[in-house]
């Protein structure tokens, strides 16, 4: 029988990953994802402080936020200027537990649109969950769920609902197991490899 580890993520992280995941507006976020730093008047909007902005070596506008104030980023926008609209955020890390090390990692395309985010639930400085987006949706999700260093579970979504999970049970780098669910999330069909092959040699439901 297939041991089903639980995922166990901080609730620091927790707490933040519906805003993060939705996209949910927070104070101070602006349209683009972007963080604003101060209002129309220029005076600090909230706590956040913008501390340095620079060109990174590939002409990408680099802004570091300081959300806490105390001098170091928490979250670090890259954007692409364009002459013809306005700037354009191509990726955001985020610094969630303030230890200096990115734990999230969005990046997105030139329409604005998600790509792929990578979560660190542990904060060891490894991406332990990997979601990845077609057109705004999300459409694949790696997850290392026993923080190993080895993603070992895979969901596959259908008009956001996951449809299809494989996972990677005994760590070989191959799928062992399948899962298929319906569009309520109930599962209608397992299946799998038992003699390591790669191959689904027992059929459920
Ligand atoms: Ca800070
Ligand atoms: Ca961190
Ligand atoms: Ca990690
Ligand atoms: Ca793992």
């Amino acid at each position: 029988m297939l041991s089903r580890k639980r995922l166990v993520l901080p609730m620091s992280l927790l707490a933040l990953l519906p805003a993060l995941l939705l996209g949910c507006p927070k104070p101070g976020a602006t349209g683009d994802g972007s963080y604003m730093t101060e209002n129309a008047a220029g005076a600090p909007l909230g706590q956040a402080e913008q501390l340095t902005t620079s060109t990174t070596a590939d002409g990408l506008t680099e802004v570091k936020v300081d959300l806490d104030r105390d001098g170091k980023p928490e979250i670090t926008n890259y954007f692409r200027e364009r002459t013809d609209s306005t700037r354009l955020l191509l990726r955001k890390d985020t610094d969630l537990n303030h230890d200096g090390r990115i734990d999230v990692r969005a990046e997105f395309d030139d329409g604005g649109q998600r790509v792929k985010e990578q979560l660190d639930g542990d904060f060891d400085g490894r991406a332990d969950w990997v979601d990845h987006y077609i057109a705004g949706k999300r459409t694949m999700s790696e997850v290392d769920t026993d923080f190993n260093g080895t993603f070992d579970l895979f969901k596959y979504y259908e008009s956001g609902v996951v449809r299809r999970k494989e996972r990677d049970a005994n760590g070989d780098g191959q799928i062992d197991a399948w899962e298929y669910l319906d569009e309520t999330g109930t599962v209608v069909k397992t299946g799998k490899d038992i003699d390591g092959d790669g191959k689904m040699d027992s059929r459920g439901q």
